[in-house]
């Protein structure tokens, strides 16, 4: 047995006028809730650009405005210490959990001195960027337009997919005489979890997780903000069908986010949470959709609300191992030299 408890810390609509404090207050509220509850969760996951509304739907001119959704960082100054979320990181760290978050990057670089932005996501002990960045760089036309300007706003992630393993967040344990009974990590060969992360539309691609796959990845952690309803975004619909209404395309929208997370955690004998950030935000309708899910593709737990909620699960991580060594044995079935496309396009 591998048991781990996670938390997806799903969290409701963030408006324009909502202070970082304000929106870290209810963090600290979900980590309370992840502490106090039995058992403790271990690992609490937050959405994407976690500490801000979804501020790529606007355009913004304002070089100032634009600056302050991000979170500065150096080598020497990482995420958790920065003025604005370092409580949050406090928090947890006084209430023995560890946090992954999503944030909006400004990265310097000493050497160079030179300012990259990235779509980012991580905690202490690995960082993640975003490597599948929507939408486009030029502003769609038209008033209340809501637009997708993560092209225009962040670089393409520039770490590729870096599977990393969670010191001491398990323990295996081995079912001895009916007696459950903690055994050397190296007796079953298996050490620390291998982790992954995700940033939303990188959920949609499936060599990203493969690259996870291939790394053995048991457990991955995906941050999003999905827009429910963005015609622009979806392209139309080349058949003379009747447009899909605002019910309906959000409907489809919440399909296909489940559709890729499922199907890519079966494929990689994986799994993962799935935590949005959901609602409306200053009347743009995010869906919810948080789930965590098992390496059979089965939703082990959903989120019931459009607001900050906790999904906690305890998860064994052993469960990975019949995949790993049987259907998805990627080692023993890939025929790679018949996936030369793959990377030559
Ligand atoms: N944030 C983000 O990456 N959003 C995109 C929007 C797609 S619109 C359906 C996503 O893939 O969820």
């Amino acid at each position: 047995k591998r048991p781990l408890t996670v938390a997806a810390a799903q969290l409701g609509p963030i408006q324009l006028k909502d202070t970082r404090s304000s929106v870290i207050a209810r963090m600290c509220t979900l980590l309370d809730q992840a502490a106090a509850s039995i058992p403790k969760a271990q690992l609490v996951v937050f959405p994407e650009l976690a500490f801000t509304t979804f501020f790529p739907r606007y355009f913004i001119s304002d070089e100032s405005e634009l600056r302050a959704y991000f979170e500065a960082e150096t080598p020497d100054a990482p995420i958790e210490k920065s003025p604005h979320v370092k409580p949050l990181f406090d928090k947890a760290q006084k209430l023995g959990i560890d946090v992954h978050v999503g944030y909006a990057e400004a990265w310097t670089d000493p050497a160079t001195a030179e300012e990259k932005r990235f779509n980012s996501e991580g905690s202490s002990i690995a960082k993640y960027r975003k490597v599948h960045l929507p939408g486009v760089k030029e502003p769609w036309p038209g008033k209340n337009v809501t637009q997708q300007l993560e092209k225009r706003y962040f670089s393409h992630g520039d770490m590729g997919f870096p599977a990393f393993r969670a010191p001491g967040l398990v323990k295996d344990v081995l079912k001895q005489e009916g007696e459950e009974k903690e055994v050397q990590k190296e007796q079953e060969g298996l050490g620390d979890p291998v982790l992954g992360m995700l940033i939303c539309n990188d959920r949609r691609w499936p060599e990203a997780w493969r690259a996870y796959g291939l790394q053995g990845v048991e457990l991955v952690l995906c941050g999003y903000n999905t827009t429910a309803y963005a015609p622009q975004l979806l392209g139309s619909d080349l058949s003379n069908a009747k447009p899909l209404s605002r019910e309906e395309t959000a409907a489809e929208v919440l399909f296909h986010h489940k559709l890729c997370i499922t199907s890519n955690s079966y494929m990689n004998s994986c799994f993962s949470v799935n935590v949005g950030k959901v609602g409306s935000e200053d009347g743009h309708d995010l869906i919810a959709g948080t789930c965590i899910v098992d390496p059979k593709g089965y939703v082990v737990k959903e989120s019931q609300t459009k607001d900050d909620e906790l999904v906690i699960a305890t998860l064994d991580l052993a469960a990975c191992r019949a995949g790993k060594t049987k259907t998805f044995d990627l080692g023993r079935h890939r025929q790679s030299a018949s996936y030369g496309v793959l990377v030559e396009r």
